[in-house]
């Protein structure tokens, strides 16, 4: 377990709901005074005692026993809450101002502000949740699509916590299955020892792969693809920027040169985030300056792009310089999109190329065809039941972890010590317990709660 970065003897307090007017707002406690302090904003320590988890309506007192507010009010006992400590909630009106005034008071009582995260922190460390399914409660909160939503729930429900933690006790039996060749010849374990341990970590490595896959999926669910809309000027790229953003982001004219600056459109495909870039119409011959600046960052945003979108005008058919663009590209990632075929009988189409598909930004005709192969590029949209969000240091606690079971398993295969092989299976198990926070994490708790909400 990890060292208590914080003093938990204190009390928090903080504003839980989000910052604005609302119908509700939501005062939170917790640490050791908080029903002692909640009491004395209710108006006194010596009325009725709380019942656990029961609401009860009370008029919230100021300094002076002035009303500040009244609403519901309701206990949490240690060791039955959210942090593991006291909690109590003040649930009065969503008016920003008499929230603050509520939380003055509390402070003014004997608690202290509470840092972003640190009622999960606590939860944390009082060992209410594994810090997998603390920052899944983190990742839930910040979910932008229904796909994320869903797999910060599974993460949060422990489903991923269970199968690292699963995972984590097969590597420390197969451990205990080569420290035993430590210890007795191989006469006496028998001849097959190696190849048991051989086939056990054979077996790890598959079992690591498993819980790797749907981590990748909801990491790419979590950070989305950038993809650039990329071709000459005037092939209609800001038509199609507005089309799938379904808004007039860009400006668009008949004047080729429109666009300067990179214009940036958050949409959703398929479930996927997808950050949409239009740039500026790639083009040779131009001595204006601020159109020359435009194209160098076309270029650039082309190079950081997972996939480019390469504008073709359907009506003018495919012409030098779209090839010369292409041929810059790497087609392994790159789309050929013949636009304008409202403007056309029949859409071009060349011969040995990479993937084509033909749309009007105008009047959207194949527009969803054009998502779906995009969502199909990008990796597709991961099935239902199948993502686990996590987050980049779990993917490389994972990696690490099927890192050192291939290595260990090199030492088998070339009879190399048992005790090198023994060191790999236990880099392996401590790469896990980095995940769930067992150990290995406490240098790392303050970076990852920071970035979580004030209140939560
Ligand atoms: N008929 C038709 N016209 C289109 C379509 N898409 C774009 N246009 C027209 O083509 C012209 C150029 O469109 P833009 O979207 O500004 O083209 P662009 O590629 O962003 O141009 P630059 O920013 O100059 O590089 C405008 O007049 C659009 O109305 C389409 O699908 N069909
Ligand atoms: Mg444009």
């Amino acid at each position: 377990m990890t060292g208590n970065r914080y003093q938990l003897g204190d009390t928090i307090a903080a504003i839980a709901t989000p910052a604005g007017e609302g119908g509700v707002g939501i005062v939170r406690l917790s640490g050791p005074q908080s029903l002692v302090i909640a009491r004395d904003i209710c108006g006194g320590r010596s009325a009725t005692p709380w019942r656990p988890r029961h609401a009860y309506l009370r008029r919230f007192l100021g300094y002076h026993g002035q009303v500040l507010d009244h609403g519901i009010v309701l206990y949490f006992p240690a060791p039955n809450s959210f942090t593991g400590e006291d909690v109590v909630e003040l649930q009065g009106h969503g008016s920003p101002v008499v929230l603050h005034l509520l939380l003055q008071r509390a402070i003014g009582l004997g608690a202290r502000l509470a840092r972003p995260g640190e009622f999960s922190e606590r939860a944390f460390l009082n060992r209410r949740m594994d810090l997998a399914q603390a920052e899944a409660i983190a990742d839930l909160i910040h979910a932008r699509s229904e796909a994320q939503a869903r797999a910060a729930i599974a993460s949060m429900e422990g489903q991923f916590s269970s199968a690292v933690t699963s995972l984590r006790s097969a590597i420390l039996q197969a451990l205990a299955l080569a420290e035993a060749s430590l210890d007795f010849s191989e006469e006496d374990l028998g001849g097959s020892h190696r190849e048991i341990l051989h086939q056990a970590l054979q077996a790890l490595r598959l079992q690591t792969e498993e819980i790797l896959r749907p981590c990748r999926a909801g990491a790419r669910l979590s950070h989305g693809a950038r993809v650039v809309l990329a071709g000459r000027p005037n092939v209609g790229k800001s038509s199609l920027l507005n089309a799938l953003a379904q808004r007039e982001s860009a400006i668009v004219t008949p004047v080729p040169g429109t666009t300067r600056d990179i214009l940036r459109e958050e949409i959703l495909v398929d479930g996927l985030p997808v950050e949409l870039l239009d740039t500026a119409g790639l083009h040779d011959d131009t001595d204006d300056l601020v159109e020359q600046e435009g194209i160098r960052r076309s270029r650039a945003a082309m190079e950081s792009a997972q996939w480019i979108l390469l504008l073709a005008d359907a009506r003018a058919g495919w012409l030098p310089a779209d090839q010369e663009i292409l041929a810059g590209l790497d087609s392994r990632r790159c789309t050929i999109v013949w636009n304008k075929v409202d403007l056309v009988e029949q859409s071009p189409c060349l011969s040995s190329c990479c993937a084509q598909i033909s749309v009007s930004a105008r009047t959207g005709h194949g527009l969803e065809q054009l998502e779906q192969h995009l969502s199909a590029s990008l990796g597709g949209a991961p099935q239902e039941g199948s993502v686990f969000s996590a987050r980049t240091r779990h993917l490389q606690a994972l990696q690490e972890c099927h890192d050192a079971l291939l290595a260990g398993d090199r030492l088998l295969e070339h009879s190399g010590p048992e005790e090198l092989l023994a060191q790999s299976l236990r880099e392996a198990a401590h790469a896990l317990s980095r995940v769930t926070g067992e150990m290995g994490v406490e240098e790392i708790l303050g970076e990852i709660f920071s970035r979580f909400c004030i209140g939560k």
